[in-house]
Order: C-alpha cells, then sequence, then structure tokens
C-alpha cells in the first residue's frame, strides 16, 4: 500500500493513503537514506510504501519514494547531522509586511534564494493590506514590480478583511504548501482565515523564545477541505538553511542566472571584475539594485551563524 507521511512523532509516523484512510506507521531496525546524513530518515511529506502488520491496524513502512525536493535544519549540536523538517513541497509562500512588522527585501532575497537552492517554488503574498497606506501602497507596488519582472507571483491579501482568500485558496488547491515570513506577519491568522479548524493560536510570541523547541517540535501535514495540504513547523523559524557556496548564489538569483554567460569570465562573482555583464544589468536598471546588494550580501555571509535572525 501507498500514502504520504503526514506526521511523525519520532517512532511512529502517520500515513494518509489516497483514499484517506490513516494508518499508523513504524520501521523496522534501520532504515537509513543513502546521503543524506540525517537524524530522522523518513519525513512529513514522504511518498511512502507500507505493509499492514498482521492482528493489527498497524502498518511497517518499507520504502521510501524519491523526493522532489526537502528542506532541512541543522542540529542543534555541532555534529554534521541535519534534520529534514519536510519533502516533496510544491510550493512555498512567503508572508511579506511592509509594516508591522517590517520586511526588508533582503530577508525576502535570501528566503527566494533559498527556495530556489531547495528547488520549491515561491510565491510572496502581502498581506494587511487593508492597514496601507497611499505611502506603503506605492511601496508594495514597486516591490511587486521588481518581483514580478524575475518571475515570482505576487499576491495581495488581507487576512481580517477577507481580501484575495480565495485567489489564495485557488492556488493552494490540491498542492503541497508552507507559509512563511517573520512572525506578526499573519500566518497562523492567514491559515485560520482558509481552514477555521484549525483554530491555530494567533500572535502568539511565547512560542519563538524557547530555545529547546528546535529539537522537539515536528512539522504536521493538514488536509485543507478544498483539496491539497498545507504543512506547518510550530517552532521553526524561517525556512531551514543552506549552505550556499559563493560560486553558486548567483544561480539562485534567476535574473543574474539568466545572463551570467555574458560576462567576460565564466567564474564571474559580479562584485568588481572587468566587463561583467550583472553590473551593467544593476547599472542600467534591468537588475534591481536591491536584489544586487542582497545578493553581494548572500556573498560575504558565509560564516553568519544559521540562527541569527537578520531582521532582528
Ligand atoms: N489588520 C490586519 N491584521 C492582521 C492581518 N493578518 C494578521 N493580522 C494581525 O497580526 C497579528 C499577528 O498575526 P499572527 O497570525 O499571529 O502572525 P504569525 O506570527 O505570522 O502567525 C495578529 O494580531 C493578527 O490579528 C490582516 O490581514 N490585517
Ligand atoms: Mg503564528
Ligand atoms: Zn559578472
Amino acid at each position: 500500500m501507498k500514502g504520504v507521511v503526514i506526521k511523525s512523532t519520532g517512532s511512529w509516523y502517520t500515513v494518509r493513503t489516497d483514499k484517506g484512510n490513516i494508518i499508523e506507521c513504524r520501521i523496522r531496525g534501520k532504515f537509513r537514506l543513502s546521503g543524506i546524513k540525517s537524524t530522522n530518515p523518513i519525513t512529513v511529506g514522504d511518498i511512502v510504501d507500507f505493509e499492514l502488520e498482521k492482528n493489527s491496524n498497524n502498518g511497517v513502512i518499507t520504502n521510501i519514494h524519491d523526493r522532489k525536493n526537502y528542506i532541512i535544519r541543522k542540529s542543534v549540536n555541532l555534529s554534521k547531522q541535519t534534520h529534514i523538517i519536510a519533502a516533496n513541497i510544491d510550493q512555498v509562500f512567503l508572508l511579506v509586511t511592509l509594516e508591522n512588522p517590517q520586511t526588508f527585501t533582503s530577508f525576502i532575497d535570501r528566503f527566494l534564494a533559498t527556495a530556489e537552492a531547495y528547488s520549491i517554488p515561491a510565491i510572496i503574498i502581502f498581506n494587511k493590506i487593508d492597514l496601507y497606506n497611499k505611502k506603503l501602497a506605492d511601496q508594495k507596488q514597486q516591490l511587486e514590480k521588481i518581483y514580478r519582472a524575475i518571475g515570482y507571483e505576487c499576491l495581495d491579501v488581507s487576512a481580517v478583511e477577507m481580501i484575495n482568500i480565495n485567489k489564495l485558496k485557488v492556488m493552494m488547491k490540491d498542492k503541497v504548501s508552507m507559509f512563511s515570513g517573520h512572525s506578526g506577519v499573519g500566518k497562523s491568522t492567514l491559515i485560520n482565515t482558509i481552514h477555521p479548524e484549525l483554530d491555530l493560536k494567533t500572535a502568539n510570541i511565547s512560542a519563538q523564545h524557547k530555545q529547546g523547541q528546535h529539537t522537539t517540535t515536528f512539522a504536521e501535514m493538514f488536509s485543507l477541505p478544498f483539496g491539497g495540504y498545507i504543512i506547518d513547523t510550530p517552532g521553526i523559524k524561517g525556512f531551514g538553511v543552506v549552505d550556499f557556496e559563493k560560486d553558486e548564489i548567483g544561480d539562485f538569483f534567476p535574473e543574474i542566472f539568466a545572463i551570467k554567460h555574458k560576462c567576460k569570465f565564466n567564474n564571474c562573482l559580479h562584485i568588481n571584475e572587468p566587463k561583467c555583464a550583472v553590473k551593467l544589468a544593476v547599472e542600467n536598471g534591468t537588475i534591481a539594485k536591491s536584489r544586487y546588494i542582497s545578493y553581494l550580501q548572500l556573498l560575504e555571509d558565509e560564516h553568519e551563524n544559521y540562527r541569527v535572525d537578520n531582521y532582528l
């Protein structure tokens, strides 16, 4: 039998079959995936084969299907181990607010580059538009222009005033989605708006200060009443961590990737090399300055502690 892992608590995996049956499964002995040094062999979103155990309603997982993508987090201790937070994600929504809290472009761009590195399509949601005055609306429009031009879909919503919620539902239908963004941007409120039965706690700031949570929280996948899933990752700030190599960062900026072959040097890092097509594009305005600055920041950032939140 085949199903998708919707929850994992360490030793038990909750598997949902295509028909919607829920089976609690275990793994027998050590089940190791080659290539990934991870503390957990199976994660939420994994497609698995399983057999039912005799004389019980439980199952044993016998096989994991190849993952199309996955997001990881480093273990808290300094070993090289990682923890896989979730797999097979169709899209990740970055919730952005320009005030209360303010989301900076450097945060947006780091997030988008990370999504590119994970091969997960990213969509930008501007929330709380009910609060926007003319100045913020203009600022938002400029950002949308920048991000749409490089291929990122953007949507304006208000979780409180129910603006464009149906559009969001259409985007989420039959897909596995994740929400991300700074604390306070309205992730829980928006999830509750699209799926009131989940009844997530909102404006909950205390959870973030519990450092220990990083080791004990598990992602969970909820089915949406209109079709599709949402993965909730309680207590996990941000979006996992990618160790960027300097010479690949540009590949995670679509507009840089698109023109890098025009640089004189094929190992150009677009800093101050001669005849650099990227720098030229920044000068003539084809590449947004804010994007280029974010790119340079990522280049310089190699020793950054993964727990540090740029925003704070
Ligand atoms: N005005 C307005 N407030 C919102 C909106 N969405 C969320 N909020 C408020 O923003 C605060 C933080 O929301 P919450 O969902 O807890 O944010 P989270 O930390 O991203 O999960 C709460 O007080 C919400 O009521 C919105 O669309 N408009
Ligand atoms: Mg929340
Ligand atoms: Zn260059």
